[in-house]
């Protein structure tokens, strides 16, 4: 008889198979980064979303493998948990309600962290990101330089991605970085923005930059109003795939990430989006940048927003928790 599927270490659990998490598993899979161990609460889909992946790999030529589950038992010694676990805003939903439940679940699943997969390196992706990010530390005790979010290096491609079609440039070529809180009031700073080295305020004309800027921060509304059901998943999940290499193959690279601020920028306490480097050890060293005094302001507008998000979601569980 055929022995079920074993993945091999170093190995990444992504807890929720939806449509970020499975195709952040494809992504992986098929970049030949890691096996990969695929978690959902819904019977059935994560594995058969990982045999159909697995199906695949004869034509794509890799050699990795994955499982689907809905047990935690599966995700021990993972080397990096990705967690995209949530649920959707629907109609009638208020940004509470949102906050409360996917509050509930990632109180769930990061107590699930923290017993089978403690040495984990914790990226979080589910929304209010930078929320759920400071909740995950807090639920799981892991050091701060082990639980960090993705939504910068998502913001950023956006970005870039304008940019370059703007200017006909090919995308990669282009720099760019967006720092803040994950929403409508992130600060995509033109000033650090290059294409080929060059300052990008020297190729565009100021007004076309802001417009640029304004469609950064509406990125993921744009995919949304298109899609009808559902939110953007191919770039969020190149963004995830991203961090993952950077982890696994220990780059230290820069990247824009949600990072526990200790002074930096003259914030403390909050997990907020900054440029950090990232390697096996997870957060490296934060990288503070020089910003004019406009894009300051806009940072501590986007700070205060953050901090008022945590203090509901404190109300929130003391209401649930007196
Ligand atoms: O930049 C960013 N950080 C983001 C964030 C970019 C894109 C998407 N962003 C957020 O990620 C989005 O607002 C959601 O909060 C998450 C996941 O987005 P996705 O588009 O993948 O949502 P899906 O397709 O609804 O998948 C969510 C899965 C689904 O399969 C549920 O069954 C599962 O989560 N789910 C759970 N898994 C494990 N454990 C629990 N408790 C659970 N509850 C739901």
């Amino acid at each position: 008889m055929t022995q079920p599927l074993k993945v091999r270490k170093p190995f990444i659990a992504i807890i929720g198979a939806g449509q970020v998490g499975a195709t952040a598993a494809q992504r992986i899979l098929e970049k030949g980064l890691s096996d990969v161990v695929l978690f959902d609460v819904v019977e059935g889909m994560p594995q058969g979303k990982a045999l159909d992946l697995m199906e695949a790999a004869p034509i794509e030529g890799h050699d990795k493998r994955i499982i689907g589950t809905n047990s935690y038992e599966d995700i021990r010694g993972a080397e990096i948990v990705v967690v995209t676990a949530g649920l959707p805003r629907k109609p009638g939903m208020s940004r509470e309600d949102l906050l409360g439940m996917n509050a509930k679940i990632i109180r769930d699943v990061c107590a699930n962290v923290k017993k089978f997969a403690p040495a984990s390196k914790l990226i979080i992706v589910t929304n209010p990101l930078d929320i759920m990010t400071h909740l995950a530390q807090k639920v799981t005790g892991f050091p701060k330089s082990r639980v960090f979010g993705m939504a910068g290096v998502l913001d950023a491609a956006r970005m870039r991605f304008f940019i370059a079609e703007r200017l006909e440039a090919t995308p990669k070529d282009v720099e760019a970085v967006v720092l803040g809180g994950h929403g409508d009031l992130m600060v995509p700073v033109s000033s650090h923005s290059l294409v080929k080295g060059q300052p990008v305020h020297k190729l565009i004309p100021q007004e076309e930059l802001a417009k640029i800027e304004q469609r950064t921060r509406d990125g993921g509304a744009e995919v949304m109003a298109l899609l009808k059901t559902g939110s953007a998943f191919y770039a969020p999940a190149s963004s995830v795939c991203e961090m993952v290499q950077a982890i696994l193959k220990n780059e230290r690279k820069v990247l824009p990430v949600c990072a526990y601020l200790e002074g930096e920028y003259g914030l403390k306490g909050l997990y907020f989006g900054v440029t950090a480097e990232l390697g096996s050890e997870g957060i490296g060293r934060i990288v503070e940048m020089p910003l004019a005094q406009s894009e300051k302001k806009a940072l501590m507008t986007s700070a205060d927003k953050v901090k008022k998000g945590v203090q509901e979601l404190e109300a929130l569980f003391s209401k649930m928790n007196p």
